[in-house]
Order: C-alpha cells, then structure tokens, then sequence
C-alpha cells in the first residue's frame, strides 16, 4: 500500500475549546508521521478556494464565516491510508451521527461546528495541502517510528 499525505485542520472551534493537544495526540498515537503544521486565521478568499466545491451549498457563506472567524491549527499527516483512516477517525460530517470514539462523535454537537477538517480523497488532499502550505513547509525526515509500524 502506498504512502500517501492528507490535510487535517483543527477548526476554529476546536481551537477554541481547547481540544488541539488532543486531536494531535490521535494522530499521533496512531502512528501516523506530522509532516507540517501551523496556526492560521484563514481569509475568505482561502476559505473560498478550500471549499470551492460547495459553493452552490446554502451553508457556504455561513461556513466560509465560521471558519474564517478564528485561527485554525492546520496540519499535514502522512501514512499508509492516512487519507481514509483520517476520515473513519474524524466520523461522519455532522456530529449527530458520528460514532463515539470519533473526533467529531467525542468532542461536536452540530454539523456546522464539527471541530476538525479532513481531507476526504487521495486528490483533494493535493489539492489542500498545496493551498495550505509550500512545498518548503513539508518536512521530509524518517520517523524513529518507521520500522516498529510498517513490515
Ligand atoms: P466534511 O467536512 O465531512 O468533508 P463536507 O465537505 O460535505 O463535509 O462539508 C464541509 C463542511 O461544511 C462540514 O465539515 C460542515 C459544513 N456542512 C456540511 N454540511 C452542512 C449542512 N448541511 N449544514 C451546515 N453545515 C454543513
Ligand atoms: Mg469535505
């Protein structure tokens, strides 16, 4: 299986709360590799490239606000399946329906406060990870980690 990278954001609201230490700590524990991560309060103009793919939704404008109303602690994680095991450890979009022992099932109430972004495909990660960071903020170095996760 391939290694591959995705983009995880802890939202405004999960900044807020306090709950940065923990999501970090998930995808630490996991094994996954933190590739790259800062804190960032994000324009609209960003926000409207990050979800220009929703832009037709009604909850666009409200979106784009609340995730440009504080900084967000954006990350990069690399691994093998990182991009699909990151969406099975964030669960499903809106809290309601996400399972315990998920990010959003643990620590989210409602959909349009749902704590942490997620990439949800191998292409949008690419796509994210490139708005989000350069290529200099990507840390190429191997994890003491390495041989003690993957045969
Ligand atoms: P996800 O973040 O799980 O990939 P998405 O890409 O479909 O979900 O939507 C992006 C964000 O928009 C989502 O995290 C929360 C918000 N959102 C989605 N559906 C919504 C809705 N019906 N009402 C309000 N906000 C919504
Ligand atoms: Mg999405």
């Amino acid at each position: 299986k391939a290694m591959e990278r995705t983009f995880i954001a802890v939202k405004p609201d999960g900044v807020q709360r306090g709950l940065v230490g923990k999501i970090v700590a998930r995808f630490e524990a996991k094994g996954f590799k933190l590739v790259a991560m800062k804190m960032a309060t994000a324009t609209e103009d960003h926000l409207k490239k990050h979800y220009s793919d929703l832009s037709s939704k009604p909850f666009f404008a409200g979106l784009v606000k609340y995730m440009g109303s504080g900084p967000v602690v954006a990350m990069v994680w690399e691994g093998q399946g990182v991009v699909k095991t990151g969406r099975v450890m964030l669960g499903a979009t809106n809290p309601a329906d996400s399972l315990p022992g998920t990010i959003r099932g643990d620590f989210g109430i409602q959909v349009g406060r749902n704590v942490c972004h997620g990439s949800d495909s191998v292409e949008s990660a690419t796509k994210e990870i490139g708005l989000w960071f350069t290529d200099c903020e990507l840390n190429a170095y191997t994890s003491c980690s390495q041989s003690w996760l993957y045969e």
